[in-house]
């Protein structure tokens, strides 16, 4: 029999339908009857986390490595507004976050009721639908508009690509004490997902381009492991005439690459030798600033950008085709173009073997400071781990290493925000059953340290936490050193102790402070198996400054 809550009954089976099963859920009241909902349901596996907003990134990891939606469960009020952040995060990142927020009865929003603000597309454009469901279920419309709403909702959280979406729902009591069933006809709609290809012409004159560049660069922004790309890009970079600049955060390693864009970068002696006539870009967000600069600087003629849903972002101001198909599907036609004789990846070769000799030179040498930490980090870990990278010097570091020292790298660098990085990889390690290690600031640990208030944290999470007592990137940037206001008001100098604060929340905690602690602790830090660990590795913050900044000037200025 049709009731008030068979809204949400219905969309409940509409996540089972698309094989949404897992759900994280805040407390509150106003959510009462979805807690009841998804609480009574075996068939969805729930976890609670108080703070929304550990709780959104928290998903977000999950779904980051389930590949699959997880859906979110909050009450009405401020609690929707702490979603936000990993909310903006997921949309540039693309993974697929379900929202649903209850919400009180329309009539009570502004008439000093308590937990009520404005809830309808709150998220704004940082969502792929919103959707508000229908307050009054009465008769079989109401339903069906209810079912249709959320099949779109559903639908648009997983294709064209993967992203965030809301579900707002609007509750009035009763709040507890409902019936479980309707017994009424589900309408679901699916999305049937389909193959896209450019038209037989336009390959033609793609093909003409690309025969008339004999220096073709291919750039990979962020992006989960994909065997496919990885194949189609393997083959195309063993030809003469292509380069494939990737990052840890492409997820596609291979030595034939050029994998650390920065080093590679600062030995280039004389640039325009290296710039591309053919430019081709996929995937998300790139870490590299510098490459970033360099391109914009060549403006290649010709400036392919691959992708189903933003394929028109300019992010090099070269754009001169905006192609929407899937990369998957798109590159390996690539391999049927012809090869071009050239100079331009053995010319690549040489910078990148370069970069490699001077960098082991300098970190043979170096003195204890966060780069010569990140270095003894790689070389000790055992290489079976999922690795999260926090904003914001983690990230840039590992760009410097060779790749092949960890199976996979996540980081949000889809807005690059230091408030999630710890509650991600709590829900990264907690879906992925796998050894997971986190590497992070101080200053974003102790900005998402309620991401370890949480009864789920796993075993098989690691966390190093590279505390140098504040925000080292602004010792790292140039500006801030010579704004005279650095320890104050970039960095935020600070004595906290990470191993303190983790040690109220129950972690195992290690502490080093040079390469002798560090031996000495590294192993059982990873070996701890009866709950997460945490080893904070302490640094000088004017000498990690230093190091880094001689470093690249080592590189830039050579042996000889
Ligand atoms: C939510 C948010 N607030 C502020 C910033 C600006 N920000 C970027 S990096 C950074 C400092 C990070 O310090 P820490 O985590 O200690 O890393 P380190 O730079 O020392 O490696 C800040 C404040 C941000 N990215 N996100
Ligand atoms: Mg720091």
């Amino acid at each position: 029999m049709i009731h008030d809550k068979s809204g949400i009954l219905h969309l409940a089976q509409l996540m089972l339908r698309r094989n949404i099963r897992h759900v994280v859920i805040s407390p509150g009241s106003r959510n009462a009857p979805l807690v009841a909902v998804f609480g009574n349901d075996k068939a969805f596996e729930t976890f609670t986390v108080v703070d929304e907003r550990s709780a959104a990134f928290f998903a977000l990891g999950m779904a980051q490595q389930l590949n699959n939606a997880v859906a979110l469960v909050c009450t009405s009020g401020t609690a929707v507004l702490n979603y936000a952040p990993a909310v903006a995060e997921a949309y540039y990142q693309r993974i697929p976050l379900v929202v649903i927020t209850a919400d009180r009865p329309a009539e009570w929003i502004d008439q000093g009721d308590g937990q009520t603000i404005h809830q309808l597309n709150i998220f704004g454009p940082h969502v792929r639908k919103s959707v508000n469901l229908p307050q009054t279920i009465s008769k079989p419309d109401d339903l069906w508009y209810n079912d249709r709403l959320i099949s779109e909702a559903l639908n648009a959280a997983l294709e064209p690509v993967h992203g965030p979406v809301h579900i707002n729902v609007p509750l009035g009591e009763p709040l507890y004490g409902f019936s479980m069933q309707d017994n009424l006809k589900i309408h679901y709609i699916s999305d049937v997902e389909v193959f896209r290809v450019p038209a037989k012409a336009q390959l033609t004159k793609l093909k003409t381009v690309w025969e008339n560049a004999p220096r073709k660069m291919i750039l990979a922004g962020q992006m989960s492991p994909d065997i496919k790309i990885q194949d189609c890009l393997n083959k195309l970079a063993q030809r003469p005439d292509v380069v494939v600049l990737t990052e840890t955060t492409s997820n596609c390693f291979n030595s034939g690459y050029t994998e650390c864009i920065d080093r590679s970068l600062a030995v280039m002696q004389e640039a325009s030798d290296y710039y591309p006539d053919l430019l081709i870009t996929f995937g998300g967000p790139v870490v590299s600033k510098r490459i970033k600069a360099f391109l914009r600087k060549a403006a290649p003629a010709v400036h392919w950008n691959v992708d189903l849903a933003d394929s028109r972002m300019d992010t090099y101001q070269s754009l001169t085709h905006a192609i929407a198909v899937s990369p998957a599907d798109f590159l390996p036609l690539l391999e049927l173009f012809p090869m071009v004789s050239s100079h331009y990846s053995a010319k690549w070769s040489e910078l990148n073997a370069r970069g490699k000799q001077l960098h082991e030179t300098f970190l043979s040498q170096a003195s204890w400071s966060d780069l010569k930490i990140f270095e003894l980090i790689i070389k000790t870990l055992p290489s079976e781990y999922l690795v999260q990278l926090g904003n914001s010097t983690p990230v840039r570091y590992a760009q410097l290493f060779d790749s092949g020292w960890a199976v996979r790298f996540d980081s949000n660098r889809g807005t690059s925000g230091i408030d999630g990085s710890l509650s991600t990889a709590v829900g990264a390690a907690l879906a992925s059953k796998k050894p997971t290690l986190l590497i992070t600031g101080d200053l974003s640990f102790f900005y998402d340290s309620n991401g370890m208030w949480n009864k789920h944290l796993p075993a098989n999470l690691k966390i190093i936490v590279i505390n140098n007592g504040g925000g080292g990137i602004f010792r790292f940037i140039e500006g801030p050193d010579q704004s005279g206001l650095l320890q104050d008001f970039f960095e935020a100098r600070h004595q906290n102790s990470a191993v303190n604060l983790a040690s109220a929340f129950g972690l195992s905690c290690f502490n080093a402070e040079d390469p002798e602690s560090f031996k000495m602790v590294f192993n059982t830090f990873l070996e701890e198996k009866n709950c997460a660990a945490l080893l904070e590795i302490n640094s000088l913050p004017e000498v990690s400054g230093q190091t880094i900044r001689q470093y690249f000037d080592f590189l830039r200025k050579g042996l000889d």
